[in-house]
């Protein structure tokens, strides 16, 4: 039951567009009322009216502790006491920026913003400013963040509402963006072969989270890197998602592949709003006020979310942490395919790190095409029935699923309960109703 939910919803859409301030919360594509949340604690939401649920979304991925984690709320707090914001340098930035490099070392320098769409618009100006080239590359099914030129075949809300691109973006701002397939080599080589030496970057989510999960092929971030450096192509990997979520040092550790420049956000800010970008130190001195490539922000680097931050990435980096991530990863996994299974469902998942993607086809897919023919009709059963017994997932078969340190016992033992009833759910539903 969820009736104060219900009357929220209802008064939100008078003053917030579809009632919400992203569009991915206002449940459009599954149907039903969006929860309105009163609290989180360790890997649990609870709504408005009481209702308790496991949840994956932390947030779209930020909280890879889980909610309300007490050394972060700690670390909040202590900051907030000694002032929100300067419009100066802090120490604590400093310390951010030098456990990022750590992590991942090709960022040999960084600045920090407020968002991840600001972090993908900064790194791909400073790429057209480095290079004096104008066309830029991305891939479909990838999404970085809301500016003009990158909603184009976007995946995330942009593929849920089913909008290949946006009223508003003009012919303009996209003219110089050209899109390929996820995990195609031959067509990237085509690409090149035809306007290589135009290209001022390519930017990937090296690990793509926006279409579910979906990840590199062998080969495909190595054949990437050797095209775009045959002709001098920036090559960008967005690791808003992945960063410090795939595994401690982003994709790029796991795949061995060094891009020039990384775009980062969420896991970075611990839950407060952060970005971040940067790369090889001769790309990174373009930057203002060193070089002419303008970038600013008032809040940026502010002290509070330098402390959530911080505080995320030690705690995350203990000992036995990713250990403990991985195996209620695989432990969920079996579990949900053996439920899908028992009803003869075809489920795949997809999962890398603390990351994944379910989806209800036969096969794995490997791009945007084959993900949009999973079938979004089981997809809404299914988050409905799970929802109805206690398990959040993001309202959208393109959303990845995250998982936190907070993710325990009784936590997995409620989800694999949940998905019996929901595949359940699901399988009954039949041949005809389950046609898209
Ligand atoms: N930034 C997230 C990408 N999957 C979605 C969150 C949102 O758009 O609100």
């Amino acid at each position: 039951m969820n009736p104060k939910s219900q009357a929220l919803f209802e008064a939100a859409q008078v003053v917030f567009p579809g009632g919400v301030n992203s569009p991915v919360r206002a449940f459009k594509s599954v149907g039903g009322t969006p929860r309105f949340i009163r609290s989180g604690s360790g890997p649990f939401l609870t709504d408005e009216d009481g209702n308790r649920y496991v949840d994956y979304v932390l947030s779209y991925g930020p909280l890879v502790l889980g909610h309300a984690h007490p050394v972060v709320v700690e670390a909040i707090r202590k900051a907030a006491g000694a002032g929100t914001s300067f419009g100066m340098p802090t120490a604590p930035s400093l310390e951010l920026g030098r456990v990022i490099q750590k992590a991942m070392p090709s960022m040999e320098m960084l600045r920090f913003v407020n968002s991840g769409t600001e972090a993908t618009m900064s790194v791909l100006r400073l790429a057209r400013a480095f290079t004096g080239r104008d066309k830029i590359l991305k891939f479909e099914g990838c999404y970085h963040g809301h500016a003009d030129f990158l909603l184009v075949k976007a995946g995330s809300g942009v593929a849920t509402l089913g909008l290949p691109d946006s009223p508003g973006v003009t012919p303009a701002n996209t003219h110089d963006t050209l899109v390929t397939p996820y995990n195609d080599l031959s067509a990237l080589q085509n690409l090149f072969a035809e306007c290589g030496d135009e290209l001022a970057a390519v930017i990937v989510e090296p690990v793509a989270g926006n279409m579910g999960l979906v990840p590199p092929d062998p080969g495909f971030l190595e054949g990437l890197r050797d095209l775009c450096d045959a002709s001098k192509t920036l090559l960008i990997f967005d690791e808003v998602m992945t960063g410090f979520r795939v595994g401690p040092g982003g994709a790029q550790e796991i795949y061995g592949v060094r891009p020039d420049l990384t775009a980062l956000g969420k896991v970075i800010g611990g839950g407060l709003p952060v970005g971040a970008y940067g790369g090889r130190r001769d790309v990174m001195e373009m930057v203002a006020p060193v070089g002419p490539m303008y970038q600013a922000g008032t809040l940026s680097g502010n002290p509070l979310a330098m402390a959530a931050g911080m505080a995320t990435l030690e705690t995350l980096g203990l000992d036995g942490h990713w250990e403990s991530l991985h195996e209620y990863g695989k432990k969920l996994d079996e579990g949900l395919l053996a439920a899908a299974h028992q009803f003869d469902l075809p489920v795949v998942i997809n999962r890398v790190g603390t990351m994944s993607g379910m989806y209800f086809l036969a096969d794995r897919p490997h791009n945007w095409q084959q993900v949009s023919q999973a079938n979004s009709a089981q997809f809404k059963i299914f988050f409905h029935a799970m929802l109805e017994h206690g398990v959040f997932l993001a309202p959208s078969p393109f959303e990845a699923a995250f998982i936190s340190t907070a993710h325990d016992e009784e936590a997995l033992e409620i989800t694999l309960r949940a998905a019996q009833a929901a595949f359940k759910a699901v399988a009954e539903i039949g041949e005809s109703a389950a046609q898209k």
